[in-house]
């Protein structure tokens, strides 16, 4: 049966890996691309979605943008990693698909109301403003959904502060309400995502797929990898770390739940604290109740991701360029 999803998102390198894998992968069905500002304002990864759409041959998936803003703090975006599009690197396609003319929020409600109760998982990879909005707005959607799978948080340490991962800080408020719904939620948190490291290796196989679509993502890895390593290390631009690609696991989740494995934990996020804000907190003291529906991502089986990732852009072939 495939996995029904609707992935929001803020392309950004890592999401448009994250779609390309969704688009791929058979066993997935996108009902819908869903994207707010983030890593750029929401204009940029907006048009990043549609450029990826096109790399990738998409066709009869409604596209819509959402949130220009967090629900109550400033943007901040991450034009150190991603550049000033978004997705620096490659040469970006004119889009082909043109934008469904409702909000993010709304476009995700009907979604999810049109289908079958628990038949459709939402994949946040950005921050969560739009899932935050829909929930309000919509919170019927909180029974329906079978799962939230998101990219986020983590549970020892953040990247944009000591404390909090980069989705999380740039709307805690957002994150709050999505980690407090009582629905299913696994967050694929930088625990995890720092497991998915774009080795030498993994670039050399993704290359070695020899089509338009490989060779956007080798470009997109390219990039990546540079900007990485500067914002890691300024001073020292021979440094090797390589970088996580973050966003594609939760959606390797959803295609094959055994890449990963998860611990069920209560689960909140820090919207007061001064050092903390945006930390997503876990309580593993004891065993968690009966009624928790929250789990934090653990370990990958780190061949098993990249193999799922090298199979979906050989299955692309040309895509749509
Ligand atoms: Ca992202």
């Amino acid at each position: 049966m495939h996995q029904r999803i609707i992935l929001d998102c803020d392309p950004g390198h890592d999401d448009a890996i994250a779609m390309l894998l969704a688009h791929g992968n058979p066993g997935i069905e996108l009902l819908a691309v869903t994207t707010v500002a983030g890593n750029q304002t929401l204009d940029k990864v907006t048009r990043n979605a549609l450029a990826v759409a096109r790399v990738a041959g998409m066709t009869g998936v409604p596209f819509a943008s959402g949130s220009a803003r967090p629900l109550v703090r400033t943007l901040r975006t991450a034009a150190d990693i991603h550049g000033e599009t978004g997705l620096d690197g490659p040469a970006l396609p004119d889009p082909a698909l043109t934008l469904d003319h409702r909000h993010a929020a709304d476009l995700i409600i009907d979604t999810v109301m049109n289908h079958d109760a628990s038949t459709v998982t939402l994949v946040p990879t950005g921050p969560l403003t739009n899932i935050a909005l829909a929930v309000r707005k919509e919170p019927r959607i909180a029974d329906r959904v079978r799962e939230v799978v998101l990219m986020g948080g983590g549970y020892h340490a953040g990247n944009q502060t000591a404390a909090a991962e980069f989705n999380i800080i740039v709307d805690p408020e957002a994150a709050h309400i999505v980690f407090n719904e009582q629905w299913p939620l696994t967050m694929v948190g930088l625990d995890l995502t720092h497991q998915a490291l774009a080795t030498e290796d993994v670039s050399a196989r993704i290359a070695a797929v020899g089509t338009g679509p490989a060779r956007f993502v080798s470009e997109l890895l390219g990039f990546y990898s540079g900007a990485h390593r500067h914002a890691r290390n300024p001073r020292d631009s021979q440094s090797t770390g390589f970088p996580p690609v973050h966003d594609p696991c939760a959606v390797a989740r959803v295609i094959d739940p055994a890449v990963m494995t998860t611990r069920p934990a209560p689960l909140d996020v820090e919207l007061s604290g001064t050092l903390t804000l945006g930390m997503t907190v876990a309580d593993f003291r004891s065993p968690p109740s009966a009624d928790c529906t929250t789990s934090v991502a653990v370990d990958l089986d780190t061949e098993r991701f990249w193999a799922l990732v090298v199979d979906a852009v050989e299955r692309l072939g040309g895509g749509g360029l």
